[in-house]
């Protein structure tokens, strides 16, 4: 086998604070959107935070990040993902002045990192828009929301400019076109959302990359900004020339983001796009000038692939959110998403061939549903052979893209240690190495144990993917 992984290659996993955190309003934190959200981000909101919402204690990590992080080290992680949550430093999104208790937990916990040589990557809006700027502003639809973002990401990158030098704008930017609540904080129900204000909200998220990115250069000369896009390959359903037109079309529509985040403008594409269905927005002078500043490496996740096709009769499968239609050639997790490793070596093909930039797989993993048993000292584990299965044939494919010449920066695992499901807010739908009791009646201990796949993919780090 193949199997190149570059020296300094960055192993991790992968967290975002509204789902591992908890400790919802300690500390001067205000509401973000998920703390109104106990179904998940795609669900019904309610008036106030309430009890069935596992969001708002998550696993506790506010409390406990430095066992976690202990436990992270000895995996031998080199890097560590998560996000800071917006509503910590700027409890309403629009307050002047930063929240300094805020400030300091994300200190603490970078430092803690560093401590064992673990480098912070750190996204900057992931999902957790503050309740506030949603509900005042409509999210992202009002302008306003790039002044904002723009006080917010000055405060953190001066703030921790010594300590972070990866950073990711927005999480998985290109989701908002089919969750404008949970990726965009927009309130405006996803019906009755005109085409042409979900893309001005896009463009102003663009634009505020943009300015993020040239920001960050300015404060960080050293710092790497990347843009993180939900990486997912389309295939045609067949070879009919009817489908591939169609999924050159779906494909363009997620790519347009990065397209102009690492090309600097709008596609050609885009205006044959935007006619088609009807979209106007509003570009402001300036705006073309600032979305010149393009990122440093090109970050995304890499779950599942999906299949269009021109036959209307052909239906999208369930459990996945972006839409698609399943593959037949393919198997699928208990939540229906489709498996594909191969797909992973496919896109970082396509990615890298696209934009000739460092590439850095920034979320991929399993989620199931995992049994705590006993092994034969007694310790509680989890027999997790499904996941290091899982992980171990999407990594043999990644080291085929490394011998196909891409370029790759690092992989964190989504959800390094279990924590709660975006799409479901579920606890039962684990990702991690490690194990966390809590159940989502809100039962549990909350004691950390280590499942199997935490040893296997220790080795994994420790030989550098040649125990792959
Ligand atoms: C991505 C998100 C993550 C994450 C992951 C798994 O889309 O960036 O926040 O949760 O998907 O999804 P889920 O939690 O729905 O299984």
């Amino acid at each position: 086998m193949v199997n190149h992984y570059p020296e300094g290659f960055l192993w991790g996993g992968a967290v975002a604070a509204n789902q591992c955190e908890g400790a919802y309003l300690e500390d001067g934190k205000g509401l973000s959107i998920q703390d109104v959200t106990p179904k998940g981000g795609l669900g019904v909101i309610t008036p106030e935070p309430t009890e069935d919402n596992m969001k708002l204690v998550g696993i506790d990590f506010y409390h406990r990040y430095k066992e976690d992080i202990k436990l992270f080290a000895e995996m031998g992680f080199k890097v560590f993902r998560t996000s800071i949550a917006w509503s910590r430093i700027f409890p309403n999104g629009d307050d002047a002045i930063p929240n300094e208790k805020g400030l300091k937990f994300y200190d603490d916990l970078f430092d803690e990192c560093l401590k064992y040589h673990i480098e912070p990557l750190v996204t900057v809006s992931h999902y957790e828009t503050p309740l506030n700027l949603a509900k005042k502003y409509d999210g992202w639809r009002d302008r306003r929301l790039i002044g904002f973002y723009e006080n917010y990401v000055r405060t953190i990158f001066t703030r921790y400019q010594d300590k972070v030098k990866y950073w990711l704008t927005f999480n998985e930017i290109n989701s908002i076109i089919h969750a404008p609540f949970m990726s965009g904080g927009v309130m405006t129900e996803k019906e009755k959302l005109e085409m042409t204000d979900l893309y001005q909200a896009i463009h102003h998220e663009l634009v505020a990359s943009a300015l993020a990115t040239k920001i960050g250069h300015e404060i960080m000369p050293h710092a790497k900004i990347g843009c993180m896009v939900l990486g997912m390959p389309v295939y045609p359903l067949t070879p009919n020339p009817d489908d591939m037109i169609k999924t050159l079309e779906r494909d363009r529509e997620n790519l347009l983001f990065s397209d102009v985040q690492v090309r600097g403008k709008y596609p050609a594409y885009a205006k044959r796009l935007f006619k088609e269905r009807n979209i106007k927005i509003k570009m402001e002078l300036g705006d073309e000038e600032i979305l010149k500043n393009t990122v440093d490496f090109v970050s995304f996740s890499y779950y599942m692939s999906i299949c269009e096709s021109a036959d209307p009769t052909k239906k999208a499968g369930k459990g996945n959110l972006m839409g698609g239609i399943p593959n037949p050639y393919l198997k699928e997790s208990e939540w229906g998403w489709q498996i594909d490793p191969k797909g992973l070596r496919y896109i970082l093909n396509t990615l890298y061939d696209r934009y000739e930039k460092p590439l850095f797989i920034v979320e991929n993993g399993l989620g199931a549903v995992d049994k705590l048993v006993e092994d034969e000292n007694g310790n509680k584990t989890v027999i997790d052979d499904y996941r290091i299965k899982y992980l171990n044939d999407h990594l043999v494919q990644v080291a085929e893209a490394i011998e196909d010449g891409v370029e790759l920066m690092g992989y964190t695992t989504w959800g390094c240690i279990d924590l709660v499901s975006a799409s479901t807010a579920e606890l039962k739908k684990r990702y991690g190495f490690i194990y966390v009791d809590r159940n989502d009646d809100g039962s549990g201990t909350l004691k950390r144990y280590k499942k199997k796949s935490f040893h296997w993919y220790k080795e994994v780090i420790a030989t550098n993917g040649k125990s792959l």
